[in-house]
């Protein structure tokens, strides 16, 4: 087991107070907080190496190149990706699902072709094939979620057909908490013809994370939530798709060579890699896959199945505390409700008391619509937190109940 304590000392944002009380940090499906290691790769990158990447022949330039493409190297290797040149750096999750939508999608999907979706998505793995929709007249289909929050893959078959050519879900809900069976999917939709897209915003964070046994042909995470800075996200993809696809941004440093009036492009992954990046910010992600590769990913998603277990049972506790999503292979996202307490109200009175958690809809308005609810109060766990974290919580949500009138 990893000493969560121990290392809670890397992270100093969690050595504050807030209102007075410790901070308890349970937002991390928002965004994750960074270590040290990630803190000081930036610092020293801007104090001593600071430079444009692949362009200038100078010492500094060199230097901040060849630490981006170690970084590159170290997401592969993160991912177990066959080759470096399938990991293209973008901005987030959301930028990386646009990419293949765009370059993937509008190139070779036409009218009455399908795309699959599910209900549980998150709003970037709904709206870029909304847009793909709207400009190419494709159809959109879904499957379905079950009350327990699982895919309800019983229809399966009469979704995935010939017509389908891309599937994209989600690895694991930012609600419900639900880890999907990507495996399965994947064979499932290979055998029907379709290419497959990975939502893995929630996914790479928490669970060790393998392409190429998952069989998946595109997986899309974000760095920030990974302990990683923010605007940098990652879009891994079988090279000889990428190959294929047409670039998404023309500019600076995607390009082979250009004329006035026409251009060639470089090899992938420099194809969508379009003008001067988010360099340290990349260089930072390579710190923290350091960190989660040293911690082992193993023991990341080990403690978080242990701490979500005692969380769900002292939520549980609370009488009349409903909990959303109960699927049998679940992630540290724990949604609910609490009758009579609105969640924002909830949340409130929880950072009142240090504890930090979201309340709304989650960007999952179509699974809000499906549940028949506005929002939920949500506390997602990262490997930092600890089971007294989860005795402030529900202390702090009795107290919100006896302000509105509750009684606990
Ligand atoms: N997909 C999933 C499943 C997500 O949880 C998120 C962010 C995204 C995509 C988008 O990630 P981005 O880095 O491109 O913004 N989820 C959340 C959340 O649950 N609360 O805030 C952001």
């Amino acid at each position: 087991m990893l000493d969560a304590k121990k290392l809670r000392q890397d992270f100093p944002i969690l050595q504050q107070k807030i209102n007075g009380k410790p901070l308890v940090y349970l937002d991390n499906a928002a965004t994750s907080q960074k270590p040290l290691a990630v803190l000081r790769c930036l610092d020293e990158y801007y104090r001593s190496y600071n430079a444009n990447i692949r362009r200038g022949i100078h010492t500094l330039s060199e230097k901040a190149t060849l630490k981006y493409e170690e970084t590159r190297q170290k997401v592969a290797q993160f991912i177990n990706a066959p080759s470096v040149h399938g990991v293209v750096f973008t901005r987030n999750t959301t930028e990386s699902i646009n990419l293949v939508a765009y370059s993937y999608a509008r190139k070779f999907l036409k009218a009455g072709d399908e795309i699959l979706l599910t209900e549980m998505e998150h709003h970037s793995n709904l709206v870029p094939w909304h847009l793909v929709a709207q400009q190419i007249g494709v159809k959109l289909k879904f499957i379905p979620v079950t009350e327990q929050g699982s895919l309800d893959l019983a229809d399966i078959h009469k979704l995935l057909t010939e017509r389908t050519k891309i599937l994209s879900f989600t690895h694991m809900s930012n609600v419900l908490g639900t880890i999907n069976p990507v495996r399965k999917l994947a064979q499932m939709a290979h055998e029907a013809g379709a290419v497959v897209v990975v939502d893995g915003a929630q996914g790479a964070p928490h669970l060790p994370v393998d392409v190429q046994h998952l069989g998946c042909d595109f997986y899309a995470f974000s760095g920030h939530k990974m302990m990683g800075p923010t605007g940098v996200g990652v879009l891994w993809g079988k090279v000889e798709l990428l190959d294929m696809m047409a670039p998404f941004l023309g500019g600076g440093e995607m390009i082979h060579e250009v004329w006035l009036d026409r251009s060639t492009y470089e090899e992938v992954p420099h194809k969508f890699e379009a003008g001067t990046p988010n360099i340290a910010q990349i260089i930072g992600l390579g710190a923290a896959v350091d960190y989660l590769r040293q911690l082992t990913m193993p023991a990341v998603a080990e403690h978080e199945v242990w701490l979500t277990r005692i969380a769900i049972e002292k939520l549980q506790q609370l009488e009349g505390l409903q909990i959303l999503g109960t699927a049998p292979e679940r992630g540290a996202a724990i949604s609910f409700l609490l009758p009579g307490v609105h969640a924002h109200d909830l949340s409130t009175v929880l950072d009142s008391e240090g504890v930090a958690i979201r309340a709304g809809h989650h960007c999952a308005q179509p699974l809000m619509r499906k549940l028949d609810i506005p929002s939920t109060a949500r506390a997602s766990l990262y490997v930092y937190n600890l089971p007294e974290e989860i005795d402030i919580l529900v202390n702090a949500i009795k107290k919100a109940r006896k302000m509105f009138g509750h009684v606990s």
